[in-house]
This record gives structure tokens, C-alpha cells and sequence, in this order.
């Protein structure tokens, strides 16, 4: 399993952590996506490699913005 961690700006409540959780959910390979509000750390889990640009489009889908990829 690969483990990915993102930052999104712009999340104030639990419905944009719903949001995120099924837009990012979403992309292939995604096994499991856990956000923490506070921080704006989105933490993704995957079977494999997953390509970030897809992750960062997905973020963007659910409005917000992936400031850094890490
Ligand atoms: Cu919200």
C-alpha cells in the first residue's frame, strides 16, 4: 500500500471534508482518503502509485486547492 499526503486550502467544515473525501475518492486506485481539518492534511491510500495531477483535478472538483503536494 502507498500512503500520499496532500494540503488543501479553502476546507472550514466537515461537509468540504466530505466533499474532498468523495471527490478524491473517486480516482483510481484510491483505497482510502482521511482528512484532517485543522492542519488541511489530506492523507491518501492507495494500491499502488496514483498520479497526483489526478488527486490535485480532484481536489479541484470538490472546490478546493491542493497548495502542497508532499
Ligand atoms: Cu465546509
Amino acid at each position: 500500500m502507498t500512503t500520499t499526503t496532500y494540503t488543501v486550502q479553502g476546507m472550514t467544515c466537515g461537509h468540504c471534508v466530505s466533499s474532498v473525501k468523495e471527490e478524491v475518492g473517486e480516482v483510481s486506485g484510491v483505497t482510502g482518503v482521511e482528512v484532517d481539518l485543522a492542519t488541511g492534511l489530506v492523507t491518501v491510500d492507495s494500491d499502488g502509485p496514483v498520479d497526483g495531477a489526478a488527486i490535485v483535478a480532484a481536489v479541484k472538483d470538490a472546490g478546493y486547492e491542493v497548495v502542497a503536494p508532499s
